[in-house]
């Protein structure tokens, strides 16, 4: 078997959902990549600059890619969405983060795992949370041991049933 990942996929200008959708077609299209399981979709509001709501998802993928390698394929997937980066933090069609790789952690320049603010965000943490609700978090911690503050999941409201996988 290989190595279990969490990814976040969030979205939010055009049509959002089709780009969710087509963010796992061309993941499970990759070599090295079998998207398992998708959470729920739910709509967020922005965190961070003013801008258009979220669509955010989690999805357990199967991977026998590096970490390294993963990230690359997460970024040609919002390559080949258009993603325009436009200003730092900006509305995107598409943004694929590695939130956990097993239970490696990796912290070099551009690949921190697991994702150092994950545990902040409801986006993630919601839907992360129906997939597993024992999830790691940065630190060595774990998401059945977080304590949420209302804060936190404030603005994170179910949208849709789970994306189709594969
Ligand atoms: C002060 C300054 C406080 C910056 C927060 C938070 C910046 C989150 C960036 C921040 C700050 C981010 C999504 C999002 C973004 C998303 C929702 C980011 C990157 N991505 N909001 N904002 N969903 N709901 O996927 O996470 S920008
Ligand atoms: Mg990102
Ligand atoms: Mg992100």
């Amino acid at each position: 078997m290989g190595t279990s990942a969490y990814l976040a996929l969030g979205s939010n200008l055009g049509d959002r959902l089709e780009h969710l959708r087509d963010a796992v077609r061309r993941l499970g299209a990759t070599d090295g990549i079998d998207v398992a399981r998708s959470s729920r979709i739910y709509e967020t509001e922005p965190v961070g600059p003013p801008q258009p709501p979220y669509l955010n998802a989690v999805l357990e993928v199967e991977t026998t890619l590096s970490p390294r390698e993963l990230l690359e394929a997460c970024q040609a997937v919002e390559d080949a969405l258009g993603r325009v980066r436009a200003e730092r933090w900006g509305p995107r069609t598409i943004d694929v983060d590695v939130l956990t790789y097993d239970e490696l952690t990796v912290d070099e320049p551009d690949l921190v795992i697991p994702h150092p603010r994950m545990h902040e965000r409801g986006f993630v943490l919601v839907p992360l949370g129906e997939l597993d609700a024992d999830a790691a978090l940065p630190g060595g911690r774990r998401l059945s041991t977080l304590r949420i503050s209302p804060d936190v999941v404030l603005g994170v409201r179910p949208f849709a049933s789970p994306l189709p996988v594969p």
